[in-house]
């Protein structure tokens, strides 16, 4: 049985305001699909975070629509489960997809009635799928779905002073210890022991699953596939994250991107090859002077550059933008930098000079403008200049007077 793994779509990301579901839709058109038709995977699962907001804006739902009418058509049987950066907006037609084997999965019903899965060579397998709910969510399904089991529920609720989401995990492993179909793959959207975090796995609703579970909780899994860390990645020997399929900020674009194929033979995991896939965009990080940076070749990659001057330099956002047209972000190097006012250094600088040659105002203002525009002031310039000093030095004289 082969079983492509994939996580975090995130869905109508934005990035330093920089809208990306453009590029979204090209990777899913010219990549996602044709790795899809080529792999033909019996299932395709993805574990949350499908879009990057509860409250998805129009072209996000729209993309989404595509895709699933593409995985219908093309009879793709997949699993969707709710990540973090999800909401329910998104499983509202699930009893439609699901007639064309496509689960959405919000509930705590498939981790009771695990969802068996079988290939047309009889191999099967069974997903206990377990979505991100809030925890009240989480109670919630637990008094639903476990309502007729003999152990006593309220008990346990009324015994807790504080639930933690920590405590329902437990109780939910609990109550399914005996009935452990195999092999079992568990479906989550957590983070586990020893997980690398990227630093983009925020949490959008109040109560966050910001826990980080050990391993152990979920020993009676055979697999665990996972979505919520970032970054692709395999821990342990049963642990698996596919990561976000895109890179999704400057730090982590160094690492490459993709999903995971996996092949069940006799009920064990035979194979596990990560398959890495090219984005539709670039990201960098670019450092450097902006004397350099100003005079380098065009690049138009979605950039961050960390400028190395230790003086302010004048709107050097939109001059480099000449070079980098999709610059995103700029920051100096020394935090202490970013926070002089501009010219911060040079009035300092000229002051002192002055006192030293006592520059008169207008020698003075020709100095800084040349500091600033690299070139000499004109004629016409200066005399309104000379004239805006005159007019400041009669009301200064005017209120000395009055005084
Ligand atoms: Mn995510």
């Amino acid at each position: 049985m082969k079983i492509l793994h994939t996580s975090d779509w995130h869905l109508g990301k934005n990035i330093f305001g920089k809208k990306l579901i453009d590029e979204q839709a090209v990777f899913f058109e010219k990549t996602f699909f044709t790795l899809i038709k080529e792999i033909k995977p019996d299932i395709l699962l993805i574990t949350g975070d499908i879009t990057d907001k509860p409250n998805p804006d129009f072209e996000t739902l729209k993309l989404f629509s595509e895709i699933l009418f593409w995985l219908s058509k093309e009879n793709v049987p997949c699993i969707f489960i709710l990540g973090n950066h999800d909401s329910k907006r998104i499983t509202l037609f699930k009893e439609f997809l699901k007639q064309n084997q496509i689960f959405m999965i919000d509930n705590l019903f498939y981790f009771k009635n695990p969802l068996e899965w079988k290939d047309e060579k009889g191999e099967k397998v069974y997903f206990y799928v377990l979505p991100y709910l809030h925890l009240y969510e989480l109670k919630e399904n637990i008094e639903i779905f476990w309502k007729n089991e003999k152990k006593n529920l309220s008990d346990f609720f009324a015994k807790k002073l504080q639930l933690l989401l920590r405590d329902l995990i437990e109780l939910l492993l609990e109550l399914i210890r005996d009935t452990i179909k195999k092999p079992a793959i568990a479906l989550g959207h957590f983070a586990i022991e020893k997980g690398i975090f990227t630093g983009e796995e925020i949490s959008f609703k109040f109560m966050g699953m910001e826990e980080v579970f050990p391993l152990e909780l979920f020993e009676n899994f055979d697999y665990l596939f996972l979505g919520h860390l970032h970054r692709l990645q395999k821990l342990f020997s049963k642990v698996f994250y596919s990561g976000s399929i895109l890179p999704y900020s400057f730090e982590e674009s160094v690492y490459e991107k993709g999903v995971w194929l996996f092949e069940i033979k006799n009920g064990l995991l035979i194979k596990y090859e990560p398959i890495y896939l090219s984005p539709s965009f670039q990201m960098k990080i670019i450092k450097g002077y902006f004397k350099d940076l100003i005079n380098s070749p065009k690049d138009e990659a979605y950039i961050k550059v960390i400028l190395k001057d230790k003086e302010p330099v004048l709107n050097p956002l939109e001059r480099l933008k000449t070079v980098f047209p999709n610059l995103l972000i700029l920051e100096y190097e020394d935090k202490k930098t970013e926070t002089l006012p501009f010219g911060g250094n040079f009035t300092e600088e000229i002051f002192l000079e002055n006192k030293k040659l006592e520059l008169n105002e207008k020698e003075l203002f020709k100095k800084f403008y040349k500091y600033i525009e690299e070139k000499e002031v004109e004629e016409k310039l200066f005399e309104v200049f000379k004239k805006c000093l005159k007019e400041l030095n009669e009301n200064l004289e005017g209120v000395k007077q009055w005084r």
